[in-house]
């Protein structure tokens, strides 16, 4: 399946129902009142985090959600039927953005939790309303009013508590499968991990945290390189960032400017993002002979100036892994602690993540740009593939963001 966590819709709640001009007609009652009645609310239309959705994939295919509008009123003081509410489902972690204004309408991150996107309109008045001392036989009724329309758009974040970062084969994927169930592909070339993966780290009983794997980044990947940064916003939830260096890369590069490559990416991605508390992982340690480790970790850490923490690795074997685990969700609890315990800890916490997610949303806003202006170009050279109009570009809008290759 297609893992989209991006897309635009359209919502149109339905109308009220007009209000209706009636008036009572019975045998024996020759000027019986006005009797018209009001017209039905129109269908309102909401969103609800589903815990079963993982993309938002249905939302490329479908996009314009209608709901259906008032009945108008009836004679003999009848209400029209209200129009019935669409429901709208998606992943838990989405977060649902006015389209034209910017404005957050909300953020689904409970399962079940739900938010009314579009409010359907009132029903008109009847003439049963406007009847007076002086109009006895009122023809005057009101229409139902519109419904809200809007312009949404959805963006899916993964919900996680640590984020594993590096470059493309630095073992991303082999750590997360040795430390949780989750069993992405590995492989020993480049972007093998195209899609965000999610692994429940199980410290003990009622202890476990939540892991996400997301594709690999290059130098450059801030302008578009490889799969670009688009993906670093799944980190925008994140507490921790594990940042895991293979340190016996079979390319011979350095693997201190491996890190900084990725430092350096980072910061121009979101500079918030970047003042996370992230951790280094010297990976892939069983590549060094055991006497050798802690002479080449620290010759790592001296040259790169890191003053935090440090742990040595192999996903491969294991070795270390869980031990990284273990001060993770420590960190984690207490962090949580805190939290609870200090509300301006909390509150500084929650604008941190607000600045966070206007950073990366703005970043990204900024790349499509610069994609779209860029693919514009081609076309007007003639240099754009025939497959080029379709997958990653959508017919109207240039390009969109999916992950897909
Ligand atoms: N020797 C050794 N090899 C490893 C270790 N971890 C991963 N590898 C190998 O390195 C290659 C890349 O591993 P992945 O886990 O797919 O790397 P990744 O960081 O997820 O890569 P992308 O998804 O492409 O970004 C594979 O051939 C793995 O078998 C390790 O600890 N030791
Ligand atoms: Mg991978």
């Amino acid at each position: 399946m297609r893992f989209v966590d991006e897309a635009i819709i359209q919502v149109d709640a339905g109308a009220g129902g007009n209000g209706c001009v009636s008036f009572r007609r019975e045998k024996f009652i020759p000027y019986g009142g006005p009797d018209g009645g009001d017209g039905g609310k129109g269908g309102s239309i909401y969103m609800v985090a589903d815990p079963d959705a993982n993309t938002l994939v249905d939302y490329r295919y479908t996009r314009k959600f209608r709901a259906e509008r008032g009945q108008g009123g009836m004679g003999a003081n009848c209400s029209g039927k209200g129009g019935a509410d669409v429901v709208l489902k998606v992943p838990v972690g989405t977060t649902i953005v006015d389209e034209d204004t910017g404005e957050v309408l909300g953020d689904l991150v409970e399962s079940g939790q739900r938010l009314l996107v579009a409010q359907g309109g009132r029903g008109g008045l009847g003439n049963i309303h406007f009847k007076s001392s002086t109009n006895r036989s009122p023809r005057k009724s009101t229409p139902g009013h519109e419904g809200d329309s809007r312009r949404l758009k959805l963006e899916l974040k993964v919900l996680a508590d640590v984020g594993l970062l590096g470059l493309p084969n630095a073992g991303k994927s082999t750590f997360i499968r040795a430390v949780s169930a989750a069993k992405p592909k590995v492989a020993d070339y480049p972007f093998t991990t195209l899609v965000p993966n999610l692994g429940v780290v199980d410290i003990e009983r009622h202890r476990s945290f939540v892991m996400a794997d997301i594709p690999g980044l290059i130098e450059g990947a801030s302008e578009g390189a490889g799969l670009g940064i688009r993906f670093l916003k799944h980190l925008a939830r994140t507490r921790y960032l594990l940042h895991l260096v293979d340190v016996a890369p079979i390319d011979g590069s350095d693997p201190v400017e491996n890190v900084q490559i990725i430092a350096g990416e980072l910061k121009k991605f979101s500079p918030t993002l970047a003042t996370l508390p992230r951790w280094l992982v010297l990976n892939k340690m069983d590549q060094v002979l055991p006497e050798e480790r802690d002479e080449l970790a620290a010759g790592i850490v001296e040259r790169l100036g890191w003053s935090g923490p440090v742990f040595q690795t192999s996903g491969l074997t294991g070795e270390g892994a869980m031990q990284v685990c273990y001060r993770l969700m420590e960190a984690i609890e207490e962090q949580r602690r805190v939290e609870q315990e200090d509300p301006e800890a909390a509150r500084l916490e929650q604008e941190k993540r607000q600045q966070l997610e206007q950073e990366s949303r703005l970043r990204i806003e900024e790349l499509r740009i610069q994609q779209r202006a860029a693919w514009q170009a081609r076309k007007d050279a003639g240099l754009n593939d025939e497959d080029d109009d379709d997958g990653d570009w959508d017919d109207e809008d240039g390009p969109e963001i999916i992950y897909q290759r």
